[in-house]
Protein backbone atom coordinates (compact mmCIF):
# COMPACT_ATOMS: atom_id res chain seq x y z
CA UNK A 1 0.00 0.00 0.00
CA UNK A 2 1.47 3.39 -0.87
CA UNK A 3 0.66 6.87 1.94
CA UNK A 4 1.46 9.99 0.53
CA UNK A 5 2.71 12.20 3.41
CA UNK A 6 2.95 15.46 3.20
CA UNK A 7 6.26 15.31 0.60
CA UNK A 8 6.71 11.92 1.20
CA UNK A 9 5.13 8.49 -0.62
CA UNK A 10 5.61 5.43 1.69
CA UNK A 11 5.00 1.72 1.24
CA UNK A 12 4.63 -0.17 4.70
CA UNK A 13 6.98 -2.60 5.23
CA UNK A 14 8.37 -4.63 8.28
CA UNK A 15 9.95 -3.13 11.18
CA UNK A 16 13.60 -3.11 9.92
CA UNK A 17 16.32 -2.74 12.30
CA UNK A 18 19.55 -0.52 10.70
CA UNK A 19 20.12 3.05 10.60
CA UNK A 20 17.53 5.02 8.48
CA UNK A 21 19.36 6.17 5.02
CA UNK A 22 18.15 9.40 2.96
CA UNK A 23 19.47 8.76 -0.76
CA UNK A 24 18.85 11.78 -3.09
CA UNK A 25 20.11 10.52 -6.78
CA UNK A 26 18.70 7.06 -8.72
CA UNK A 27 21.02 6.88 -11.72
CA UNK A 28 22.61 3.45 -12.04
CA UNK A 29 25.01 3.54 -8.99
CA UNK A 30 22.58 4.99 -6.89
CA UNK A 31 19.76 2.55 -7.41
CA UNK A 32 22.43 -0.22 -6.79
CA UNK A 33 23.06 1.72 -3.17
CA UNK A 34 19.52 1.66 -2.80
CA UNK A 35 19.05 -1.90 -2.95
CA UNK A 36 21.97 -2.81 -1.29
CA UNK A 37 20.79 -0.94 1.74
CA UNK A 38 16.92 -1.83 1.42
CA UNK A 39 18.59 -5.53 1.07
CA UNK A 40 20.21 -5.43 4.38
CA UNK A 41 16.56 -3.95 6.45
CA UNK A 42 18.02 -0.26 6.59
CA UNK A 43 14.61 1.94 6.06
CA UNK A 44 15.21 3.70 3.10
CA UNK A 45 14.08 7.24 1.62
CA UNK A 46 14.90 8.19 -1.87
CA UNK A 47 14.62 11.12 -4.09
CA UNK A 48 15.30 11.54 -7.42
CA UNK A 49 15.14 14.24 -10.10
CA UNK A 50 13.22 12.15 -12.75
CA UNK A 51 10.52 10.54 -10.12
CA UNK A 52 9.64 7.67 -12.38
CA UNK A 53 13.27 5.96 -11.42
CA UNK A 54 11.63 5.66 -8.06
CA UNK A 55 9.11 3.50 -9.05
CA UNK A 56 10.63 0.33 -8.84
CA UNK A 57 12.49 1.27 -5.45
CA UNK A 58 8.81 1.95 -3.77
CA UNK A 59 7.45 -1.48 -4.78
CA UNK A 60 11.00 -2.87 -3.05
CA UNK A 61 9.85 -0.58 0.12
CA UNK A 62 11.41 2.74 -0.22
CA UNK A 63 9.70 5.75 1.06
CA UNK A 64 10.07 8.48 -2.01
CA UNK A 65 10.32 11.84 -1.01
CA UNK A 66 9.10 14.36 -3.75
CA UNK A 67 11.89 17.16 -3.10
CA UNK A 68 14.98 17.17 -1.92
CA UNK A 69 14.11 19.23 0.88
CA UNK A 70 11.53 17.08 2.25
CA UNK A 71 13.69 14.03 2.32
CA UNK A 72 16.55 16.01 3.88
CA UNK A 73 13.69 16.84 6.25
CA UNK A 74 12.91 13.78 7.63
CA UNK A 75 16.57 12.21 7.70
CA UNK A 76 17.48 10.96 11.11
CA UNK A 77 20.19 9.36 9.38
CA UNK A 78 22.98 9.50 6.90
CA UNK A 79 21.61 11.82 3.71
CA UNK A 80 23.46 9.96 1.04
CA UNK A 81 24.20 12.30 -2.26
CA UNK A 82 24.71 10.11 -5.45
CA UNK A 83 24.19 12.84 -7.94
CA UNK A 84 25.71 13.39 -11.54
CA UNK A 85 28.67 15.78 -10.66
CA UNK A 86 29.17 18.65 -7.75
CA UNK A 87 26.78 20.91 -9.98
CA UNK A 88 23.87 19.14 -10.04
CA UNK A 89 24.68 18.81 -5.51
CA UNK A 90 24.90 22.44 -5.51
CA UNK A 91 21.34 22.12 -7.28
CA UNK A 92 19.76 19.19 -5.74
CA UNK A 93 20.43 21.01 -2.22
CA UNK A 94 19.62 24.78 -3.20
CA UNK A 95 17.79 26.24 -0.19
CA UNK A 96 17.24 23.35 1.13
CA UNK A 97 17.72 23.40 5.20
CA UNK A 98 20.83 21.38 6.23
CA UNK A 99 20.91 22.37 10.05
CA UNK A 100 22.13 19.40 12.67
CA UNK A 101 21.96 16.22 9.22
CA UNK A 102 24.44 14.23 8.49
CA UNK A 103 25.66 14.54 4.88
CA UNK A 104 27.82 12.09 3.10
CA UNK A 105 28.36 13.16 -0.85
CA UNK A 106 29.16 10.19 -2.84
CA UNK A 107 29.53 12.18 -5.75
CA UNK A 108 32.31 11.72 -7.97
CA UNK A 109 34.20 15.18 -7.24
CA UNK A 110 37.87 16.54 -7.22
CA UNK A 111 39.61 17.17 -4.26
CA UNK A 112 39.15 21.26 -4.50
CA UNK A 113 35.80 21.09 -4.65
CA UNK A 114 34.99 18.30 -1.82
CA UNK A 115 37.02 21.01 0.33
CA UNK A 116 34.78 23.89 -0.75
CA UNK A 117 31.67 21.35 -0.75
CA UNK A 118 32.33 20.51 2.87
CA UNK A 119 32.95 23.77 3.97
CA UNK A 120 29.61 24.82 2.92
CA UNK A 121 27.66 22.06 4.08
CA UNK A 122 28.94 22.81 7.41
CA UNK A 123 28.29 26.84 7.30
CA UNK A 124 24.74 25.47 6.64
CA UNK A 125 24.96 23.72 9.71
CA UNK A 126 25.65 20.71 8.54
CA UNK A 127 28.22 17.74 9.55
CA UNK A 128 29.97 16.34 6.21
CA UNK A 129 31.78 13.03 4.78
CA UNK A 130 33.12 12.93 1.34
CA UNK A 131 33.30 9.63 -1.01
CA UNK A 132 34.74 8.20 -3.71
CA UNK A 133 33.59 4.66 -5.07
CA UNK A 134 35.90 2.21 -6.18
CA UNK A 135 33.30 -0.15 -7.84
CA UNK A 136 30.63 -0.14 -10.34
CA UNK A 137 27.13 -0.71 -9.99
CA UNK A 138 27.01 -4.73 -10.41
CA UNK A 139 29.87 -4.44 -7.65
CA UNK A 140 27.57 -2.64 -4.47
CA UNK A 141 26.60 -5.19 -2.53
CA UNK A 142 28.45 -7.76 -3.56
CA UNK A 143 31.48 -7.92 -0.62
CA UNK A 144 33.49 -10.95 -2.86
CA UNK A 145 33.91 -8.72 -5.72
CA UNK A 146 36.38 -6.07 -3.44
CA UNK A 147 34.78 -2.65 -4.58
CA UNK A 148 35.26 0.03 -1.33
CA UNK A 149 34.59 3.25 -1.04
CA UNK A 150 37.02 6.30 0.36
CA UNK A 151 35.43 8.14 2.54
CA UNK A 152 37.45 11.20 4.53
CA UNK A 153 36.09 14.36 6.45
CA UNK A 154 33.99 14.11 10.05
CA UNK A 155 35.92 11.06 11.38
CA UNK A 156 32.35 11.11 14.21
CA UNK A 157 30.06 11.05 11.80
CA UNK A 158 31.97 8.25 9.60
CA UNK A 159 32.45 5.63 13.12
CA UNK A 160 28.46 6.79 13.90
CA UNK A 161 27.68 5.19 10.59
CA UNK A 162 30.09 2.79 9.42
CA UNK A 163 27.42 -0.28 9.82
CA UNK A 164 25.19 1.69 7.23
CA UNK A 165 27.66 2.68 5.05
CA UNK A 166 29.49 -0.35 5.01
CA UNK A 167 26.54 -2.22 3.57
CA UNK A 168 26.67 -1.24 -0.05
CA UNK A 169 30.85 -1.75 -0.47
CA UNK A 170 33.62 -1.97 1.94
CA UNK A 171 34.54 1.60 3.88
CA UNK A 172 38.26 3.05 3.69
CA UNK A 173 38.41 6.15 5.96
CA UNK A 174 40.97 8.31 4.63
CA UNK A 175 41.52 10.84 6.55
CA UNK A 176 39.87 14.05 7.82
CA UNK A 177 41.00 16.46 5.29
CA UNK A 178 37.48 16.09 3.14
CA UNK A 179 39.33 16.39 -0.12
CA UNK A 180 41.42 12.97 0.54
CA UNK A 181 38.90 11.01 -0.09
CA UNK A 182 38.51 12.48 -3.92
CA UNK A 183 42.41 12.82 -4.15
CA UNK A 184 42.52 8.81 -3.50
CA UNK A 185 39.91 8.12 -5.87
CA UNK A 186 41.49 10.39 -8.39
CA UNK A 187 44.79 9.05 -8.21
CA UNK A 188 43.66 5.40 -8.06
CA UNK A 189 41.32 5.93 -11.58
CA UNK A 190 44.25 8.18 -13.37
CA UNK A 191 46.78 5.62 -12.39
CA UNK A 192 43.80 2.90 -14.07
CA UNK A 193 43.53 4.99 -17.28
CA UNK A 194 47.54 5.09 -17.96
CA UNK A 195 47.54 0.47 -16.97
CA UNK A 196 44.45 0.99 -20.12
CA UNK A 197 46.17 3.01 -21.97
CA UNK A 198 48.98 0.36 -22.10
CA UNK A 199 46.93 -2.51 -22.35
CA UNK A 200 45.28 -0.73 -25.66
CA UNK A 201 48.25 -0.63 -27.15
CA UNK A 202 49.53 -3.93 -26.54
CA UNK A 203 46.54 -4.91 -28.37
CA UNK A 204 47.39 -2.87 -31.08
CA UNK A 205 50.63 -4.31 -31.66
CA UNK A 206 49.53 -7.79 -31.44
CA UNK A 207 46.19 -7.06 -33.68
CA UNK A 208 47.38 -7.90 -37.33
CA UNK A 209 47.95 -11.26 -36.06
CA UNK A 210 44.95 -13.84 -37.88
CA UNK A 211 46.08 -16.44 -35.99
CA UNK A 212 46.44 -15.23 -32.25
CA UNK A 213 44.47 -16.53 -29.72
CA UNK A 214 42.89 -12.91 -27.91
CA UNK A 215 41.47 -14.88 -25.10
CA UNK A 216 44.97 -16.26 -24.35
CA UNK A 217 46.78 -12.94 -25.07
CA UNK A 218 44.06 -11.53 -22.44
CA UNK A 219 45.27 -13.60 -19.86
CA UNK A 220 48.88 -13.70 -20.08
CA UNK A 221 48.38 -9.62 -20.05
CA UNK A 222 46.40 -9.77 -17.21
CA UNK A 223 49.07 -12.24 -15.54
CA UNK A 224 52.11 -10.30 -16.53
CA UNK A 225 50.08 -6.69 -14.94
CA UNK A 226 49.47 -8.12 -11.66
CA UNK A 227 53.08 -9.64 -11.38
CA UNK A 228 54.13 -6.03 -12.02
CA UNK A 229 52.25 -4.37 -9.79
CA UNK A 230 54.59 -4.54 -6.84
CA UNK A 231 56.25 -1.82 -8.41
CA UNK A 232 53.85 0.38 -6.41
CA UNK A 233 55.83 -0.33 -3.06
CA UNK A 234 59.41 0.06 -4.69
CA UNK A 235 58.28 3.45 -5.80
CA UNK A 236 56.81 4.18 -2.23
CA UNK A 237 59.71 2.65 -0.26
CA UNK A 238 61.90 4.78 -2.54
CA UNK A 239 60.04 8.27 -2.19
CA UNK A 240 59.67 7.11 1.72
CA UNK A 241 63.59 7.11 2.11
CA UNK A 242 64.40 9.69 -0.66
CA UNK A 243 66.88 6.85 -1.99
CA UNK A 244 66.15 6.37 -5.41
CA UNK A 245 68.23 3.23 -6.05
CA UNK A 246 66.96 1.60 -3.00
CA UNK A 247 66.11 -1.88 -3.90
CA UNK A 248 66.47 -1.31 -7.94
CA UNK A 249 66.07 -4.52 -9.76
CA UNK A 250 65.33 -2.82 -13.13
CA UNK A 251 67.33 0.39 -13.41
CA UNK A 252 66.22 3.01 -15.66
CA UNK A 253 69.29 3.32 -17.67
CA UNK A 254 68.00 -0.14 -19.00
CA UNK A 255 64.48 -0.21 -19.48
CA UNK A 256 64.98 3.21 -21.56
CA UNK A 257 67.68 1.18 -24.02
CA UNK A 258 65.03 -1.28 -23.91
CA UNK A 259 62.46 1.15 -24.68
CA UNK A 260 63.99 1.37 -28.11
CA UNK A 261 62.83 -2.31 -29.03
CA UNK A 262 59.69 -0.72 -27.89
CA UNK A 263 59.41 1.86 -30.49
CA UNK A 264 61.04 0.27 -33.33
CA UNK A 265 58.00 -2.62 -33.07
CA UNK A 266 55.25 0.18 -33.16
CA UNK A 267 56.57 1.43 -36.16
CA UNK A 268 57.42 -1.79 -38.07
CA UNK A 269 53.70 -2.81 -37.19
CA UNK A 270 52.11 0.47 -38.06
CA UNK A 271 51.11 1.21 -34.56
CA UNK A 272 51.07 4.60 -33.45
CA UNK A 273 52.93 4.86 -30.09
CA UNK A 274 51.87 7.92 -28.78
CA UNK A 275 49.85 6.30 -25.62
CA UNK A 276 53.81 5.27 -24.38
CA UNK A 277 56.08 8.43 -25.77
CA UNK A 278 55.13 10.80 -22.96
CA UNK A 279 56.54 8.12 -20.18
CA UNK A 280 59.24 7.41 -22.43
CA UNK A 281 60.46 10.90 -22.95
CA UNK A 282 60.07 11.26 -19.01
CA UNK A 283 62.60 8.48 -18.60
CA UNK A 284 65.15 9.61 -20.88
CA UNK A 285 65.21 12.94 -19.02
CA UNK A 286 66.37 11.26 -15.97
CA UNK A 287 68.86 9.34 -17.30
CA UNK A 288 69.89 12.59 -19.25
CA UNK A 289 70.20 14.07 -15.67
CA UNK A 290 72.55 11.11 -14.72
CA UNK A 291 70.42 9.09 -12.57
CA UNK A 292 70.47 5.84 -14.85
CA UNK A 293 70.64 3.84 -12.13
CA UNK A 294 67.23 5.05 -10.14
CA UNK A 295 64.56 3.18 -10.69
CA UNK A 296 60.88 5.16 -11.67
CA UNK A 297 60.87 6.95 -8.48
CA UNK A 298 62.70 10.11 -9.45
CA UNK A 299 60.12 10.95 -12.58
CA UNK A 300 57.26 11.44 -9.75
CA UNK A 301 59.49 14.91 -9.11
CA UNK A 302 60.02 15.21 -12.73
CA UNK A 303 56.00 15.32 -13.39
CA UNK A 304 55.34 17.90 -10.25
CA UNK A 305 58.16 20.50 -12.08
CA UNK A 306 60.68 20.04 -9.01
N1 LIG B 1 28.29 4.17 -12.51
C1 LIG B 1 29.61 3.99 -12.36
O1 LIG B 1 30.17 3.05 -12.90
C2 LIG B 1 30.46 4.94 -11.54
C3 LIG B 1 31.32 4.20 -10.58
C4 LIG B 1 32.16 5.11 -9.72
C5 LIG B 1 31.34 6.26 -9.13
N2 LIG B 1 30.52 6.90 -10.12
C6 LIG B 1 29.93 8.17 -9.69
O2 LIG B 1 28.67 8.00 -9.03
C7 LIG B 1 27.86 9.16 -9.29
C8 LIG B 1 26.51 8.71 -9.84
O3 LIG B 1 26.75 7.89 -10.96
P1 LIG B 1 25.57 7.12 -11.69
O4 LIG B 1 26.16 5.94 -12.34
O5 LIG B 1 24.43 6.93 -10.78
O6 LIG B 1 25.22 8.22 -12.82
P2 LIG B 1 23.91 8.36 -13.69
O7 LIG B 1 23.31 7.04 -13.96
O8 LIG B 1 24.28 9.20 -14.87
O9 LIG B 1 22.88 9.17 -12.75
C9 LIG B 1 23.08 10.53 -12.46
C10 LIG B 1 22.14 10.95 -11.35
O10 LIG B 1 22.32 12.36 -11.10
C11 LIG B 1 21.03 12.99 -11.25
N3 LIG B 1 21.23 14.36 -11.68
C12 LIG B 1 21.94 14.78 -12.75
N4 LIG B 1 21.91 16.13 -12.81
C13 LIG B 1 21.15 16.55 -11.79
C14 LIG B 1 20.74 17.82 -11.31
N5 LIG B 1 21.13 18.94 -11.94
N6 LIG B 1 19.98 17.88 -10.22
C15 LIG B 1 19.59 16.76 -9.57
N7 LIG B 1 19.91 15.51 -9.97
C16 LIG B 1 20.70 15.41 -11.06
C17 LIG B 1 20.30 12.13 -12.23
O11 LIG B 1 18.92 12.41 -12.13
P3 LIG B 1 17.93 12.05 -13.35
O12 LIG B 1 18.67 12.31 -14.63
O13 LIG B 1 17.58 10.60 -13.20
O14 LIG B 1 16.79 12.96 -13.17
C18 LIG B 1 20.68 10.74 -11.72
O15 LIG B 1 19.96 10.41 -10.56
C19 LIG B 1 28.63 10.03 -10.30
O16 LIG B 1 29.25 11.09 -9.61
C20 LIG B 1 29.65 9.07 -10.87
O17 LIG B 1 30.84 9.72 -11.30
C21 LIG B 1 29.63 6.00 -10.83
Amino acid sequence: MIRVHSSLIAMDTHTTPGTPVTLLGLGGMGTALARAWLGAGHPLTVWNRTPEKAGPLAGEGARVASTPAGAVASATGPVVLCLLDDASVEEALDGVDLTGKDVVNLTTSTPADARLRARWAVERGARFLDGGIMAVPPMIGRPETGGYIFYSGDRALFERHSGALEVPAGAKFVGEDPGHAALHDIALLSAMTGMLAGITHAFALVGAEKDLDRAGFAALLAEWLGAMSGTTHEMAAQLESGDYTEGVTSNLAMMTAGNDALLATAEDRSVDPRLLTPYMELMRRRVAQGHGDEGLAGMVGLLRGE
